[in-house]
């Protein structure tokens, strides 16, 4: 009997050690914090129009590497802002466009700028 009790305190005080050794869960927080202040809210890039799609405000471009944001050169569909941005672009032109964010919280990139090089 009484070796079960020791064993039993044994236990307890090991959950408790594991437990104050525990990382502060509030120090991520400030660092991310610091990140977003940093962050910048708008990309130039550099590329190709694949094709562009005016009824749904999309056009998909194989774009040349964009440092700032980490991203390599890649095929990818982007949104646009607003109908006007896609006049005069054709399959083929070479472009210089700018993203932005329609939101401060969006994750998205979306296409603010875009014009033939
Ligand atoms: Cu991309």
């Amino acid at each position: 009997m009484e070796n079960m009790m020791k064993k039993r305190i044994g236990i307890i005080a090991l959950l408790l050690m594991s437990a104050a050794s525990l990382p502060l869960a509030a120090q991520p927080m400030a660092g991310m914090e610091a990140q977003k202040e940093t962050e910048q809210a708008s990309h130039q890039g550099t590329g190709k129009v694949v094709s562009v799609d005016r009824a749904r405000l999309r056009i998909k471009l194989a774009h040349e590497p964009i440092k700032s944001l980490g991203w390599s050169a890649m095929l990818m569909d982007f949104s646009v802002v607003n109908a006007s941005l896609l006049n005069g672009l054709r399959e083929g032109d070479a472009v210089q466009f700018e993203l932005g964010k329609t939101k401060q919280e969006d994750l998205v990139w979306v296409i603010v700028k875009i014009g033939r090089r």
